[in-house]
């Protein structure tokens, strides 16, 4: 059965994304509900065939050549999938990682899987997010943080008021507008640099 031409598009999207972005992928996408990622779920058991919990190397290149009939995938190209997927640099891919790597985005911008991510951010319960917050939500989700200038970074094109910190809806905005850059900019960034993959 060839692996739907949809799930490999946001798996090489899901590639070509900054760290931050990924880490927020994958901190949304545990909010949403087993009924909306049940296909996702059934294609990583697909993948995990010694079925531990997670996908090896090996059975990424099974799965992907399996999936992508007719089509050469290369050993480098694997691995570049591993390595870019495995967010929290464990060597391989577990449940998680997979579903962020392949997730419909625009569930994610759901006004209530947002309003959960950004309370889980907001610590202190203040309804504004500091880069503080921001940068420990991120050390929860990948072990070596995110370096500190792209935080600010990131605080700067979000708050629109100016105040320093995030509100509820300057972060719904930015994640819009994130999400939309993201889809245009993707094929291009990851040709160069995978050109023959998927
Ligand atoms: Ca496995
Ligand atoms: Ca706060
Ligand atoms: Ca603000």
């Amino acid at each position: 059965m060839p692996l739907d031409s949809v799930v490999l598009k946001r798996m090489k999207e899901f590639c070509t994304m900054s760290k931050m972005k990924k880490a927020a992928v994958f901190a949304a996408a545990r909010y949403l509900r087993p009924d909306e990622i049940q296909g996702l779920q059934e294609l990583f058991k697909s993948f995990d065939t010694n079925n531990d919990g997670v996908i090896s190397l090996d059975e990424l290149r099974a799965g992907l050549r399996e999936h992508s009939t007719g089509m050469k995938i290369t050993d480098d190209e694997v691995r570049f999938v591993l390595q870019e997927a495995d967010i929290r640099g464990s060597g391989d891919i577990d449940y998680s990682e997979f579903i962020a790597a392949t997730v419909n985005l625009a569930l994610l911008e759901r006004e209530d899987v947002m309003a959960k991510l950004f309370e889980e951010i907001d610590l202190d319960n203040s309804g504004t997010l500091t880069v503080e917050e921001i940068e420990a939500a991120l050390a929860r989700v990948v072990p070596d943080g995110v370096q500190h200038q792209q935080v600010l970074e990131f605080v700067r094109m979000a708050d629109i008021n100016g105040d320093g910190v995030i509100d509820f809806e300057e972060f719904k905005a930015l994640w819009q507008r994130l999400n939309r850059g993201d889809v245009a900019n993707a094929a291009k960034s990851f040709k160069k640099i995978s050109a023959s993959m998927l």
